[in-house]
């Protein structure tokens, strides 16, 4: 069966990726910072399905700590197929003028440098093997930019940026790359941008019905089950409720 890493896996989407995936009978290699949460998944998804699981618990930002965990891989587990870059946050939702740097600087070595340490590790199995597939979790903050979004805004369209130059680059290998751009989802994305604060991060989804982390888990289960020709080059998948970055409904 296929093997599939899924980065921030302690969480969110990373973890409905996780659940997904293991229903229907992939092998996960889960990486996220807190060791204890993917231990605990570890159990539940090998005692519900009959796979395994292995866990990497480092920090994306950590160029050292990627290629350590990926050199001290057991043999049996060194074949990826599909990675799922999922790790990032925004931290902080200020203006440009009122920004922290190194809220800014947090971003940018998550979001964008981790995706590439991991991707930069992996890519090179895959190209050994002329298969593969690397799903980029994007946002709509990829695509357009929102007032006090400056810089995960910035994070985000680079990852989209980054998911087309290493789909054209990739493409001799067979290598698909998806970029998937969420709106509005409801995890512990906004509790942990304001830093803590859960009666902030619950205001963001009152009024209207966020995506749940499932609704995300399905169409990126959906991309990567698709026949060898097809790749999902972007999908963009948002709550009824919200029509582009800046736009919410709220009855
Ligand atoms: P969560 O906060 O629920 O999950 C984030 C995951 O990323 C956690 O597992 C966290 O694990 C992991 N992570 C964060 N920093 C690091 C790091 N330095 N090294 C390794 N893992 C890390 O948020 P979501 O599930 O919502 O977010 C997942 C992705 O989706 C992010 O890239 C986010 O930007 C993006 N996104 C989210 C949207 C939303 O509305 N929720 C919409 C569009 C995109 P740990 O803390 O244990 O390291
Ligand atoms: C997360 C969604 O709109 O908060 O990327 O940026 S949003």
């Amino acid at each position: 069966m296929s093997i599939v890493l899924i980065t921030g896996a302690s969480s969110g989407f990373g973890k409905a990726c996780a659940k997904q995936f293991a229903a229907a009978g992939y092998d996960l290699l889960l990486n996220a910072r807190r060791a204890d949460r993917l231990e605990a998944l570890k159990t539940e998804l090998e005692s519900a399905y009959p796979i395994k699981v292995y866990t990497m618990p480092f920090d994306v930002r950590d160029n050292s700590a990627v290629e350590a965990a990926f050199n001290a891989l057991p043999e049996a587990w060194t074949q990826i197929d599909i990675l799922i870059n999922n790790a990032g946050l925004a931290v902080g939702r200020d203006a440009f003028q009122d920004g922290d740097l190194a809220d800014w600087e947090t971003m940018i070595d998550t979001n964008l440098k981790g995706l590439m340490y991991v991707s930069k590790v992996v890519v090179k199995g895959m190209i050994t093997r002329k298969a593969g597939h690397i799903i980029n979790v994007s946002s709509v903050a990829g695509q357009e930019v929102y007032p006090q979004g400056n810089l995960y805004c910035a994070s985000k369209h680079a990852v989209t940026a980054l998911s087309k130059g290493m789909r054209m680059d990739l493409l001799p290998y067979g290598i698909k790359v998806t970029n998937v751009s969420p709106g509005l989802a409801e995890t512990e994305f906004s509790i942990v941008r304001f830093k803590g604060d859960t009666e902030k991060a619950a205001k963001v989804y009152e009024g209207f019905e966020a995506l749940k982390p499932e609704d995300i888990a399905d169409v990126i289960f959906f991309a990567a089950t698709r026949p060898a020709h097809v790749n999902l080059e972007e999908i963009t998948i948002l709550p009824t409720a919200q029509s582009d970055s800046r736009t919410v409904f709220k009855g």
